[in-house]
């Protein structure tokens, strides 16, 4: 009879399957038990994915790894023929199971490295599939262990920037925290942060010129140099007066010394910030003490 009740044990595949995996068993059902059937790929209505399909015996398997999100679904058209010749042709949609897979995060660039206590840098990310097509969303956690930030995914990829803390080596990790569909991945990368150079400027002397013998006011200040926009809040100005040596400690950025005047002649003061290990390098400055000039009177 017309071997017209044959079916497919299975008309679903999952994705990232091997090349070559079964998708299904094809049997047929007949009322004359001692026939046999031969199964074909053949042209016809709904042929249009035969290609990616073989039959080995009864077996059908695909001829890639499906991805589901390259192609959700297939359709293919089977011929059964039997021993007489007689056959009958049926048409299959075979649908990609969705599985939540694999990806990879990977930080695609940290800059400017290296960078200086007091800056901004930038982390960017990608993350993809590991294997096959799509697209993750979500977002990525970006952080040295100290600082964090959030970069959100767009296209796959996103950026957001960290600030430089202290000086050092730094590891920068990225984790993907997934998004339906997609798996977790995380990456590391190398960051450099060095010290900040500084810039001590003795900004005035009052009053200058002063009384010879008088007493007078150092005025001082410690900056950052660009790029780095850190304020000195704390630390150390060493003020050298002719002789004599004072430590005089800074408040955001200043820091004053009264000296109490007995010098005569020229005074030459150094001032030198001492920087810090780990945030700011040494600067200094020096200024030249002008005392008032008299006429002699008889
Ligand atoms: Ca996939
Ligand atoms: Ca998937
Ligand atoms: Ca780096």
């Amino acid at each position: 009879m017309l071997p017209n009740r044959y079916q497919l044990s299975s008309t679903s595949i999952n994705e990232n399957v091997s090349a070559n995996s079964t998708v299904g068993t094809l049997s047929t059902t007949d009322s004359n038990s001692s026939d046999s059937f031969t199964y074909t790929l053949v042209a016809g209505t709904g042929d249009t994915d035969n290609n990616a399909f073989g039959i080995s015996g009864s077996l059908l398997t695909i001829n890639s790894s499906p991805d589901y999100e390259a192609k959700s679904s297939y359709s293919i058209r089977i011929r059964s023929t039997d021993l007489g010749g007689l056959y009958t042709d049926k048409q299959f949609t075979i649908q990609v199971n969705d599985l939540s897979e694999s990806t990879t995060t990977t930080i695609t660039s940290d800059a400017p490295d290296p960078s200086v206590v007091g800056q901004n840098y930038t982390v960017s990310v990608s993350v993809a599939p590991s294997s096959g097509a799509g697209m993750p969303s979500g977002s990525v956690q970006i952080g040295d262990s100290v600082n964090f930030c959030t970069a959100t995914l767009s296209a796959g990829t996103g950026s957001c920037s960290l600030p430089s803390t202290s000086a050092g080596t730094k590891t920068i990790t990225a984790n993907y925290s997934g998004s339906t569909g997609w798996l977790t991945s995380s990456d590391t990368e190398s960051h450099s942060v060095t010290k900040a150079d500084t810039t001590t400027t003795i900004t005035s002397i009052t009053p200058e010129p002063s009384e010879l013998g008088g007493d007078y006011t150092i005025y001082m200040t410690v900056t950052t140099n660009s790029p780095s926009t850190s304020l000195i809040s704390s630390g150390t100005i060493n003020v050298t007066v002719g002789t004599t040596t004072t430590g005089v400690p800074i408040t955001d950025g200043q820091a004053s010394l009264l000296v109490t005047g007995n010098s005569t002649g020229t005074v030459t003061i150094f001032a030198t910030y001492l920087g810090d290990a780990s945030h700011f390098n040494t600067s200094s400055d020096t200024e030249t003490m002008r005392w008032k000039i008299h006429s002699s009177r008889r």
